[in-house]
């Protein structure tokens, strides 16, 4: 019986596992001419690396060891694929909203990057919309690559082409200096504030 729901469950998968949370082309062509961020040696999102490749997230990546690898930015607790496809679904269902860009290493078949861009609708600022970089984790073993520049570099480039009137993020203290490369400042008389409701 519980064999039979894993290999119905591998066979709904098969099907889905390459489906992209947002279409593969507008990764592809990204116009990274307005970039003042430099490589050395030179990566693209074409050409990340040795091995590597950079692509929208896909359902099959939570066993390509998603989860595990955020959980190398904050807490992520047990989420069961149950979980993960219904949370996939939802944010699916919100067209132009949820880019998230993850690298794989092609040899291991296991994500070793991820970055998200959520696109907010706003009726202000002539129904614009605004960016918001969130969850940018590159791997502890693959630092030193220029990787969540790379990842960072994208985003921005994405939230501008998407016609983003303004893009931001939360930073801790220690990365602001890195994040200033990509023309992120801190407003002055803006305060980022929050209240947290519970510790998972
Ligand atoms: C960092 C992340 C933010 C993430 C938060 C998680 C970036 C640029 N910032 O601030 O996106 O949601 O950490 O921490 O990646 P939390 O679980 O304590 O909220």
């Amino acid at each position: 019986m519980v064999i039979r729901f894993v290999f119905q469950q591998k066979l709904i998968l098969n099907g889905n596992e390459n489906k992209p949370i947002f279409e593969h082309n507008i990764l592809q062509n990204l116009d990274f001419s307005k970039s003042t961020t430099q490589y050395n040696p030179a990566v693209s999102v074409q050409n990340p690396g040795e091995g590597l490749r950079m692509r929208p997230l896909c359902r099959g990546d939570y066993d390509k060891g998603f989860m595990s690898l955020l959980s190398q930015m904050t807490k992520v607790g047990d989420v069961s694929r149950e979980e993960f496809e219904a949370r996939f679904t939802a944010m699916e269902a919100c067209p132009d909203s949820y880019y998230i860009v993850v690298i794989e290493d092609t040899m291991t078949k296991k994500v070793i990057g991820s970055g998200t861009l959520v696109i907010e609708q706003k009726f202000i600022r002539k129904c614009s919309s605004r960016g918001r970089i969130e969850d940018v984790v590159v791997h502890n073993q693959y630092r030193g690559k220029q990787l969540v520049k790379l990842m960072m570099d994208t985003l921005m480039v994405l939230s501008q082409q998407l016609g983003c009137y303004k893009v931001s993020l939360e930073s801790e203290d220690d990365r602001v200096m890195f994040y200033s490369q990509f023309g992120l400042i801190k407003e002055a008389g803006q305060n980022y504030m929050c209240r947290r409701f519970k510790e998972m």
